[in-house]
C-alpha cells in the first residue's frame, strides 16, 4: 500500500493537509474520514491485518491508488506496534493526528483488560513519543470518553474529577492525562475530546443501541424471537456520530489546544431507548426482551450527562440530532438491512 502512497505523495499539493487516522475504520474513523476528504485533506487511515474484511465502514470510500486524484491512502499497521507506527508517522509527517484506535467495548475489557490497556493507554503513549522523537509539528487528538467520569455525579463537565468503574475507563484516564504531561512538557499541540456516548447505524452490533435496533428489525423481519440484554436502568448521554467527528475536527483547528466535553446534555435510561426503539414499531418490548446476567458489568457506569457548554462557547459547537430522531435513524437503517419497506417518521 505504502509505495502507492509514495508515488502520488510528491504530487501533492502543497497547501492541501494531511491527516493520520488511527481506528479509520471503526464507527467514527469512517465518517472522520468522510469529513476530511470533504475538505479536501490527504487522508491517511491505519488498518489492522484481519484475516477477513475490516474495511467494510471505509470501502464506499477508497478508490485505486493507481487513478488521479485519490486522496485517501490505507497502512497496515497497529497501535501495539511502535515500530510500524515510528515509520508510518516518519513518513507521512500528517499536519493532523486523530488517534481513536481502542479496543472500546467497555464490558469486553473486563475479559481483556491487558490487552485494552495496552492499546488504550499504551497505544496513546507510543504515539506522542513518536511525535515527540521525531520533533513532528502535528496536532495530536485524543478520542477521551465519558466513561472516564465513572462514578462522578452528573451533570460531568471538563472541571469533574474522574473515577474510572472498568479497566477500559482506567486505560482512557491514563491516555487522557499523558495527553495534558505531553502538552505541557513538551508544547505539543494535544487535545482531550471527552465525547459522551455517541451512535449512528455504523455503531458496533454489541454496543446497546445498535443490538437493539437490529434487534427490534430482525423480531419484526421474524429472523429472531428474543432480545437479551443486561441492566436496564443505566442512563446514558446518547448523541449522534457524524456530529461528533466535526468537533473533534473544530478542537483542532483551535489556536491553542485544550479538552473538551462533547454530548447533548440529555441523558436516557436504556429501558427508555428500549421501550422507544420497540414502540415505533408498534411492539411491546415487555414481550421480546429477556434479562441474562452475562451482559451485566462487575461495575457499572449509572449515569452520564454531559454539560458542553464549554464546547459551545469557544467552539461554536452544539448538537442537532436528539434522542428520539436518533432511535429513528438507527432503526430505519437496521430495517432496511434486514429487507424490510417500513419506514418510521
Ligand atoms: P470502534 O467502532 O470500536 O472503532 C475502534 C477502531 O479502533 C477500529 O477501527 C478498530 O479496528 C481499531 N483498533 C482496535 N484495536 C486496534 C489496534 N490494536 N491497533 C489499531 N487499531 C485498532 O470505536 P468508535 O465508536 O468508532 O470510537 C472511536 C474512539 O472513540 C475509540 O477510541 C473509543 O474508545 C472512543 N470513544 C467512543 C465513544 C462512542 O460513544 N462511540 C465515546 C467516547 C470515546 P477494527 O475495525 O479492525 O476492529
Ligand atoms: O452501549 P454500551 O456498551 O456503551 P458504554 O458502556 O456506555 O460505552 C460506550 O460509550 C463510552 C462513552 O461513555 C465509550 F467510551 C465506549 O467506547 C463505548 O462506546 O452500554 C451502554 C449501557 C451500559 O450501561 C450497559 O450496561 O447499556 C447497558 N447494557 C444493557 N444491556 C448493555 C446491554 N450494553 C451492551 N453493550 N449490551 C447489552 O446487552
Amino acid at each position: 500500500m505504502r509505495q502507492f502512497y509514495r508515488k502520488f505523495h510528491m504530487k501533492r499539493d502543497k497547501k492541501q493537509k494531511i491527516a493520520f487516522i488511527t481506528g479509520v475504520t471503526g464507527q467514527d474513523g469512517s465518517y472522520l474520514a468522510e469529513l476530511l476528504l470533504r475538505k479536501n485533506y490527504e487522508v491517511h487511515g491505519m488498518v489492522r491485518r484481519s484475516s477477513t474484511f475490516n474495511t467494510t465502514r471505509i470501502d464506499h470510500l477508497y478508490k485505486d491508488p493507481h487513478k488521479k486524484g485519490v486522496n485517501l491512502f490505507l497502512h497496515y499497521g497497529d497501535v501495539t506496534d511502535s515500530n510500524t507506527v515510528y515509520k508510518l508517522l516518519g513518513e507521512i509527517r500528517p499536519d493532523e493526528i486523530y488517534n481513536l484506535a481502542a479496543q472500546s467495548h467497555v464490558r469486553v475489557s473486563f475479559d481483556l483488560p491487558e490487552y485494552t490497556v495496552n492499546t488504550v493507554a499504551i497505544g496513546t503513549l507510543r504515539l506522542l513519543e513518536v511525535i515527540r522523537d521525531l520533533k513532528l509539528e502535528s496536532r495530536f487528538y485524543q478520542a477521551s470518553s465519558s466513561e472516564m467520569f465513572g462514578d462522578a455525579k452528573p451533570p460531568q463537565s471538563e472541571w469533574t474529577p474522574f473515577q474510572p468503574r472498568s479497566p477500559y475507563a482506567a486505560a482512557k484516564v491514563l491516555a487522557h492525562q499523558l495527553v495534558g504531561v505531553y502538552r505541557d512538557a513538551y508544547g505539543i499541540f494535544a487535545c482531550g475530546g471527552i465525547l459522551f456516548n455517541h451512535e449512528s447505524p455504523r455503531r458496533g452490533e454489541t454496543f446497546l443501541t445498535r443490538k437493539v435496533t437490529l434487534g427490534v428489525a430482525n423480531i419484526l423481519a421474524k429472523k429472531q424471537d428474543k432480545l437479551y440484554l443486561g441492566n436496564m436502568d443505566a442512563k446514558r448521554d446518547w448523541g449522534f456520530a457524524p456530529e461528533y467527528v466535526r468537533a473533534m475536527w473544530m478542537m483542532m483547528q483551535k489556536k491553542k489546544a485544550d479538552d473538551f466535553v462533547i454530548a447533548t446534555g440529555e441523558s436516557h435510561s436504556v429501558s427508555e431507548f428500549v421501550e422507544l426503539a420497540f414502540g415505533l414499531v408498534g411492539l411491546n418490548w415487555k414481550r421480546f426482551v429477556k434479562i441474562d446476567q452475562k451482559y451485566f458489568r462487575p461495575t457499572e457506569v449509572d449515569f452520564l450527562q454531559g454539560d458542553f457548554s464549554k464546547a459551545k462557547k469557544i467552539l461554536g459547537w452544539k448538537p442537532k440530532v436528539k434522542f428520539e430522531e436518533l432511535v429513528k435513524i438507527m432503526l430505519n437503517s437496521d430495517l432496511k438491512k434486514v429487507g424490510l419497506s417500513l419506514k418510521i417518521n
